[in-house]
């Protein structure tokens, strides 16, 4: 923020197998294409990119019950989980590139293995908190909280591939912003375990600006703790980012989009950032991805004090007469 100087690890993660749609593997080289890391050194950060995961395919990896590729996305998300460690062992504050958001399991195991006790605030059309058993599609990318929620381990049955996978967050250290398309089971576990959910309805009945005060005020009821924050492009309305895998109409305007980051980088507790879901072969038209990977920027660079009113360095002379 402009009272903050920001120090960010960037890492590309081109990785699609959480769902069907190859694409989104694009999101990465097309975000950084945008001028991204140049764009934050501009606005005063210090950046490394440390470049692309590279990730190994599985063969015969078989649907196990529903579940879809759970070796190759298990296997993904362990050297994701190992990158954002080193990341944040190097003191940076990690910025994941996607991909698909089941990317989300790595990037959290990761951060939480460096930072005990994290908050998450998840903005998505979607929940993606899916469980093995309940999730309709199979695709991984619409369950990693499941995998990650200390409350549900003893509903989640073992799947080779994701077992290593130990639960790290707390259901009472989670906000949802933006939901509009949850499945029944979803919205059972929210529910029954009380979690913190900011549906599209709430942002129209509190606007974004009270239910931004009422997530800070959650998320630091038990102290400041370091946040996690997973942005997947399909939180804002497809009119404005198209380009992604599972469009869901009447979603968050640009400015609703942005304003998110703001707040959250004035709490100066942004820990780690997932940028995910930009799939350049979703769209119809160029126009379509520019507009997509556009939103996805801006959204980066407002975690890291891009603010709209503009502003100046402190050591800022005036020219004059
Ligand atoms: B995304 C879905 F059934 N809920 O589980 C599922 F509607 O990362 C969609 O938020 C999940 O884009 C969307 O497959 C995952 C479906
Ligand atoms: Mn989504
Ligand atoms: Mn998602
Ligand atoms: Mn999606």
């Amino acid at each position: 923020c402009a009272r903050a100087h920001h120090s960010v690890g960037v890492v590309g993660a081109p990785f699609w197998k959480g769902q069907p749609k190859d694409g989104v593997e694009k999101g990465p080289d097309f975000i950084r294409g945008a001028g991204l890391v140049e764009k934050l050194r501009k606005q005063g950060c210090t950046v490394k990119d440390y470049g692309n995961v590279t990730f190994q395919d599985v063969s015969n990896d078989s649907p196990v019950g529903k579940v879809q590729r759970p070796q190759t996305v298990g296997l993904a998300n362990q050297r994701l989980a190992d990158v954002v460690k080193a990341i944040k062992n190097d003191g940076y504050i990690c910025v994941m590139l996607g991909g698909d958001h089941s990317l989300a399991i790595g990037s959290i195991v990761g951060h939480a293995a460096i930072k005990k006790d994290l908050s998450v605030v998840w903005v998505d059309a979607h929940a993606d908190i899916n469980t093995p058993l309940t999730t309709p599609t199979g695709n991984i990318h619409g369950q990693p909280m499941s995998f990650l929620i200390k409350e549900l381990h003893c509903k989640m049955p073992v799947v080779p591939g994701l077992s290593w996978i130990k639960p790290c967050i707390s259901a009472n250290d989670l906000v949802y912003i933006g939901l509009r398309d949850v499945d029944p089971g979803e919205h059972y576990i929210l529910k029954s375990l009380g979690i913190k959910a900011f549906s599209i309805t709430e942002v129209d009945r509190l606007g974004i600006a009270k239910v931004m005060e009422q997530t800070c005020d959650h998320v630091f009821s038990r102290g400041k703790k370091p946040i996690h924050l997973s942005y997947d492009i399909d939180a804002i309305d497809p009119m404005v980012s198209p380009a992604t895998g599972t469009p869901v109409v009447g979603g968050l305007t640009y400015r609703e989009g942005i304003y998110i980051t703001e707040v959250i980088c004035q709490t100066d507790l942004l820990s780690a950032l997932d940028m995910v879901e930009v799939n350049p072969k979703q769209a119809k038209t160029d126009d379509e991805i520019k507009s997509t990977v556009n939103a996805a920027v801006d959204v980066v660079l407002g975690c890291f004090g891009r603010v709209r009113e503009g502003s100046h360095p402190p050591d800022y002379w005036m020219p004059h007469l």
